[in-house]
């Protein structure tokens, strides 16, 4: 496929950029957190989808390049943002690919120590459907990276099929309530329920629950009161650019 060769030399020419969504803990509005979210827009097709490239990357065997870039322009970042007082933990996806790489973990604690950010400060966040679909040949990759003190989500939840019992077996720190779900509790008893169980779950646990696609006051309000402990959405931001991410944290602070 093209597009692989291409990403390549875009990643070497600085064509891949990484945008940040904030995290917000609740009930307040203090900022915790930001997920590092890949960009890259085509000289000649314009912006590709996310999506759709990690899925022709997946196939390809460049998922180790691309989550090296996303994860040492985050913890660049992070280190000038501790260095100025702040203290906003980056996350960053990794897919399965990236856990049957022999030399992950490695790459990621290397990484760690480049840019002096502490393993605590970084979450990795890995959707439903590859932690338990793979879970056979992921688990001793999460269980090295847990050990180090990463903290590990997983992404998308409440979308695959996982029995939740399995969750407890599995070494995570934080749940990430899909999108789809969080987005309906507003008008849909069904999904309301299914968030208030996975909250609920999460807690007693002992994990952190995050919701992603949060878009209004009422979601954010529902969520504070069944005790979600982290939003993100475009009711907070959408995904910015690195400039775009300092400014709007000067207008919050
Ligand atoms: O902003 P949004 O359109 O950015 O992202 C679409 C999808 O692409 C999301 O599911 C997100 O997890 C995924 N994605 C974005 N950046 C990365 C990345 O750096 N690595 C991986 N594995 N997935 C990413
Ligand atoms: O889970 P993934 O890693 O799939 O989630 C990131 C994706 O969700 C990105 O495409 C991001 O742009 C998108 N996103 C972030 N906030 C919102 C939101 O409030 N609503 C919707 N619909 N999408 C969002
Ligand atoms: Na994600
Ligand atoms: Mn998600």
């Amino acid at each position: 496929f093209q597009l692989v060769t291409q990403f390549r030399a875009a990643l070497a020419a600085g064509q891949v950029t990484v945008h940040y969504q904030p995290k917000v803990a609740l009930p307040g509005r203090e900022v915790v957190g930001s997920e590092a979210l890949m960009r890259w827009t085509h000289p000649e097709f314009g912006p590709v989808d996310p999506e759709e490239l990690v899925r022709v990357l997946e196939a390809t065997g460049l998922m180790d390049d691309l989550t090296h870039f996303v994860l040492h322009d985050a913890l660049r970042r992070c280190r000038t943002m501790l260095d100025r007082g702040l203290r906003i933990a980056p996350a960053v996806n990794v897919s399965v690919r990236n856990l049957l790489s022999p030399g992950f973990p490695g790459m990621i604690s290397a990484a760690l120590a480049e840019h002096d950010v502490p393993a605590e400060m970084l979450t990795l966040e890995i959707t439903e459907t590859s932690v338990m679909g793979d879970a056979e040949r992921t688990l001793p990759a999460l269980r090295v990276l847990h050990e180090m003190g990463v903290a590990l989500s997983v992404d998308d939840f409440g979308t695959g099929y996982s029995s939740l019992s399995y969750l407890r077996r599995l070494p995570v720190d934080e749940v990430k309530i899909d999108k789809s779900f969080v987005a309906r509790i507003e008008t849909d008893l069904g999904d309301l329920a299914v968030v208030r169980a996975i909250i609920d779950l999460g807690r007693s646990l002992g994990l952190r629950v995050v919701a992603e696609g949060v878009e209004t006051d009422v979601v954010r309000d529902l969520l504070a009161e069944m005790g979600c402990d982290v939003v993100q959405g475009y009711l907070i931001s959408r995904p910015l650019d690195p400039e775009r991410f300092d400014a709007w944290l000067h207008t919050r602070t």
